[in-house]
């Protein structure tokens, strides 16, 4: 039996989970939102790895459906949750660059969040600079009508992709998520330090707020600070926790 067929048995029968990985805001060091992460429990304890998975899922045509299983998920967990989520407090969710290439791609999300009856504002849509790439003018209006509707939009994998400076700007964006590669290395490459405070620098010339992922390190994270990164996300701070963990998690947080 192959993978794509346990895939699709198990987005069926919603064998699928999340996980959330906690993002931290340095200046106040409060945790500010959550980024939900698909999990496969493999039957032994463990998880499918999302690196073998997913790119299975996109080319067997069922990351589209995977993407909508993960946000109505996330949905379901967030009702659960309700008033012990703090005020302001942000859920991310991914959406692959098929998934955002579909003419109803906004519509859905919408309707998804919608149908949870949960305040719009409480969500994030992380799209990469290639799904928004694919179709420039009908991501950007994707994107304004997903804005318009109160749910915040951040760009993944921020350096990786290939989008120009130029479209950049033009991007109705709230938020650059800065490919964790780029901060791997500040502590002893100089010349990686230098790109890494140029990234962050331009995220606040043009107005967006910049999350770094992948901190693995307190010199990385003193780094983040000292350079006006406002928000992180990485393995120094927390890894991603289970959906029943959240809760005490960011109360905990201090
Ligand atoms: O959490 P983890 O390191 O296992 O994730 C590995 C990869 O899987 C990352 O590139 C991440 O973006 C991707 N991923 C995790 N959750 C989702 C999801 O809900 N949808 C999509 N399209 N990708 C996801
Ligand atoms: O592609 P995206 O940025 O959505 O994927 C997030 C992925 O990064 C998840 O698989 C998550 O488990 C992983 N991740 C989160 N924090 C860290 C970290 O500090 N180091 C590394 N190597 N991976 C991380
Ligand atoms: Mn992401
Ligand atoms: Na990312």
């Amino acid at each position: 039996y192959s993978l794509e067929g346990s895939l699709r048995d198990a987005l069926r029968n919603e064998d699928l989970d999340i996980h959330l990985q906690p993002q931290v805001e340095l200046s106040r060091n409060r945790m500010t939102g959550a980024e939900a992460l698909v999990r496969w429990p493999d039957g032994e304890g463990g998880f499918v790895s999302n690196a073998k998975f997913i790119p299975i899922a996109e080319d067997g045509g069922l990351i589209v459906q995977l993407d909508h299983y993960v946000l109505r998920t996330l949905c379901a967990h967030a009702v659960s949750w309700g008033a012990d989520l703090p005020p302001g407090f942000r859920l991310s969710f991914n959406m692959s660059a098929i998934g955002f290439q579909d003419p109803y791609c906004a519509e859905k999300i919408m309707e998804i969040i919608g149908d949870s009856g949960l305040a719009p504002h409480r969500f994030e849509l992380e799209v990469t600079e290639q799904a928004v790439m694919t179709d420039f003018s009908a991501s950007i209006e994707k994107l304004i009508r997903l804005r318009d509707y109160g749910i915040a939009v951040s760009l993944d994998d921020f350096g990786t992709g290939y989008s120009s400076l130029a479209y950049l700007q033009q991007m109705p964006l709230d938020r650059l998520k800065v490919d964790r590669t780029f901060i791997r290395e500040v502590e002893t490459n100089a010349k990686s330090a230098s790109i890494a405070r140029a990234i962050i620098k331009l995220a606040r010339t043009l107005g967006l707020d910049c999350l770094m992922e992948g901190v693995e390190t307190q010199g990385q994270l003193e780094f983040c600070r000292l350079n006006g990164c406002q928000h992180v996300q990485g393995y120094h701070l927390y890894r991603p926790v289970a959906p029943d963990e959240l809760i005490k998690v960011v109360h905990n947080h201090a």
